[in-house]
């Protein structure tokens, strides 16, 4: 599937060395952890081949190039005796930082926000999509614009030497191929009709959001790669698109899930979220998050076999609150059970989420507690009960086709009874409307 889509957009397979910089007190704890794994992992997604890792510890980032100059040497004999085409930094640079090395390394450097908007662009399926990617993508490499010139003219004009001056591969998906060709104003008119596009979509989206609040919205939230997808077909039956990749699902998916006993809610799967997450980018998917931002309640999925998962958790709750939705409950679910190894590791993240229930996607484990758990969560805030009133009592019947989900109605003699789900604080209104509670 991953081979099939790297063709579609025609990316050919690139060398990478990964850098990371760490500052003093930003050591992470723990032996098993790898500083470089989750930026290996994003390079892999983006379709590059991982062939050299360089950690560097400085007291201070260099304002000129990051890693200082001398580090920087040492940077490009590495990435030479590599055959490395790109150098992916797991930090953010500056433009004139990444210009600065590019001159040193005559290669192409880029930097972890432009590996995670290259590979959504890759992703990007739906016209949304591409419109939130290609904003995100401006907006980011917009104030890079000028340098991209100069850059890209210099590297061109040394006739080469190595495939580091070849246009094209990680970083350069979507508007990158065009930025020669195009000045900041043109760039600028393209984010303000993008921007246009967007708040036409945004509003569309609020007016399928509210469409449905009528029923309980629940939004699979989580970490990439936590397996929501894998839970969303177990717990739907929906065939959603699963893969063993970074941001495998970039559009939102609702479907209706049936808990049993009358009970309908509807699931919407997310895009995963992860560490430092462009700001850009949970700006402009906004509307695909519109989804959790709005539900009843949140399954916060946690790859429990992961050995960041602290890490994880920590970074979507982070992203949770950017986006406003700290305040919606929340059932914590530790997916991923049957793979964990690490006995201790386990014991710290049930101390980390009491409460949380333990799944397997894959297997089944859990998924029937789970439901339970949120069969409860639905009764805290909706009743379903079966009301009379006259078939002419029309304000009612409007009313209820607003707020309530009905179940089934039948007309006798004048009178109507509706079997129906309602959100508890509406039950006064119906009777000051005229409707009598027969059940429960
Ligand atoms: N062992 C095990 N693997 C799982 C489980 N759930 C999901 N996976 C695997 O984890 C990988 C990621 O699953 P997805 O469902 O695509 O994860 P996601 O959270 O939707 O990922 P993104 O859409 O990329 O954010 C796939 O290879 C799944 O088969 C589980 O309970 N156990
Ligand atoms: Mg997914």
């Amino acid at each position: 599937m991953k081979e099939a889509k790297q063709t579609d957009n025609g990316i050919q397979t690139e060398n990478a060395v990964l850098v990371g910089l760490i500052l003093p007190g930003k050591e992470p704890s723990g032996t098993r952890y790898d500083p470089l794994a989750e930026l290996a992992a994003l390079a892999t997604s983006a379709g590059a081949k991982v062939v050299g890792r360089s950690i560097q510890r400085r007291p201070k980032v260099c304002a000129a190039t990051y890693i200082g100059s001398g580090k920087a040497l040492e940077l490009t004999d590495y990435a030479a005796e590599k055959e490395a085409d790109v150098i992916i930094f797991d930090n953010d640079l500056t433009p004139s930082q990444i210009r600065e090395i590019e001159s040193i390394s005559k290669r192409r450097v880029i930097d972890r926000t432009e590996l995670i908007l290259d590979i959504f662009a890759s992703r990007a399926r739906t016209s949304a999509a591409r419109l939130q990617v290609e904003l995100a993508q401006l907006e980011y490499t917009a104030p890079r614009l000028r340098g991209m010139w100069t850059h890209l003219e210099r590297i061109a004009g040394a006739g080469g030497g190595t495939s580091a001056g070849a246009v094209g591969g990680i970083g350069t998906r979507g508007p990158g191929e065009r930025q020669i060709e195009i000045d900041r104003r043109l760039v600028q008119k393209r984010v303000s009709f993008l921007k246009e596009q967007l708040t036409k979509l945004d509003q569309q989206k609020l007016r399928e959001v509210k469409s449905r609040r009528d029923y309980f919205t629940i939004g699979l939230v989580g970490y990439t790669n936590a397996g929501k997808s894998t839970l969303m077909n177990a717990l739907t039956g929906a065939e959603t698109h699963v893969a063993d990749q970074l941001f495998a699902t970039l559009d939102t998916k609702t479907r209706r899930w049936d808990l049993g006993g009358g009970q309908v809610a509807l699931l919407s799967d997310t895009v995963g979220f992860v560490r430092d997450l462009p700001h850009h980018l949970v700006a402009s998917f906004r509307a695909t998050l519109e989804e959790a931002i709005h539900s009843d309640l949140l399954l916060h999925v946690v790859d429990a076999a992961s050995y960041d998962a602290a890490g994880q958790i920590k970074a979507v709750e982070q992203v949770l609150e950017e986006l406003g939705c700290q305040d919606i409950p929340t059932v914590n679910v530790l997916n991923k059970i049957d793979a964990v190894q690490d006995d201790s590791a386990i014991h710290l993240l049930r101390l980390r989420m009491q409460d949380a229930v333990e799944t397997s996607a894959r297997t089944g484990e859990g998924l029937e507690e789970l439901k339970q758990h949120v069969l409860d969560r639905m009764r805290d805030r909706y009743v379903r009960l079966t009301i009379e009133t006259e078939s002419g009592n029309g304000r009612l019947l409007a009313y209820l086709n607003q707020h309530g989900h009905i179940l089934d109605q039948t007309y006798t003699d004048g009178t109507v009874q509706i079997d129906l789900r309602l959100p508890t604080p509406e039950v006064q209104r119906v009777v000051n409307l005229g409707g009598r509670v027969i059940t429960p």
